[in-house]
């Protein structure tokens, strides 16, 4: 049990939920790595939503709304960390959930499809193997994606994502959104729009700006959209890394 008044509660408790979906077996060995690496940049951001992101979170929420079939993409890590809000996130902005794993095992697919359900998710895609096509006709794992889902979006949410399917992704001609707390990831460079964040304070405030948002004309968001540079936001993103004596 860690107590509350614990100076590094939010970040412990975080570290229990990928522990307990680790046990659970549907977090991959290298995802808790993988969470570490995120914790340390957040820890340099000063574990808070920077300007930029604000920015980011924007502009992707923009993306989402206008988005003709956008998909939010979700491993063990994401799952771990955000299941409700990811659920909540796709019914506001109607996009579809799918799952899609590096370390893909028919035993992980089941425990994350099951968990959606527990939730109330029930169309969760990306589940049936000999079902997923190969993206551009790319002949690699990275490339697999769902015919009813990220095959066929085009707006596509990732997180936690690997270098080689958000630069396959982006390749096909799809949007892409990023949440990275590494701003010099491949993820994070490779992305159209780059959200240098903790997915646990993203995500909920993509999920109230959407609330907001729906209500926003067409040329309004088209507008947010292309008025943003990810370069320019990355590089702005890197200043606010700070190492403090
Ligand atoms: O569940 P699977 O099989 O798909 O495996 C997923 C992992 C996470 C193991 C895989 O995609 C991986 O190895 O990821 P990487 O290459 O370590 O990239 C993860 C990125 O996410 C790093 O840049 C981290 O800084 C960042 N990150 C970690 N935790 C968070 C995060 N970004 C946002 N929010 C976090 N909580």
């Amino acid at each position: 049990m860690i107590p509350k008044n614990h100076p590094r509660y939010e970040s412990l408790i975080l570290r229990e939920k990928i522990k307990k979906a680790h046990k659970e077996g549907y977090l991959a060995e290298s995802g808790m790595i993988a969470h570490g690496r995120g914790e340390a940049f957040d820890y340099l951001l000063g574990e808070k939503t920077i300007e930029t992101a604000y920015k980011s979170i924007e502009v992707g929420v923009a993306c989402l709304l206008l988005a003709k079939k956008s998909v939010i993409s979700v491993n063990g890590n994401n799952t771990a960390l955000a299941i409700e809000n990811i659920i909540e996130l796709a019914n506001i902005t109607n996009s579809k959930i799918e799952i899609n794993l590096f370390y893909r095992t028919a035993k992980r697919v089941s425990i994350i499809k099951d968990l959606f359900k527990k939730y109330g998710y029930y169309n969760i895609l990306g589940t049936d193997d000999e079902k997923l096509k190969y993206i551009n006709s790319i002949d690699s794992p990275r490339a697999t994606a769902s015919e009813k889902g990220i095959y066929s979006a085009d707006v596509v949410l990732v997180s936690l994502e690997d270098g080689d399917r958000t630069e396959i992704l982006t390749k096909s001609g799809k949007k892409v959104i990023a949440i990275d707390l590494n701003p010099l990831s491949r993820t994070a460079q490779t992305a159209d729009i780059t959200i240098v964040d903790n997915i646990v304070r993203a995500i909920p405030l993509m999920i109230d700006l959407a609330k907001k948002y729906k209500l926003k004309s067409d040329d309004c968001l088209k507008n947010l959209v292309n008025d943003f540079s990810n370069e320019d936001n990355l590089k702005s993103s890197l200043k606010s890394i700070e190492i403090k004596e």
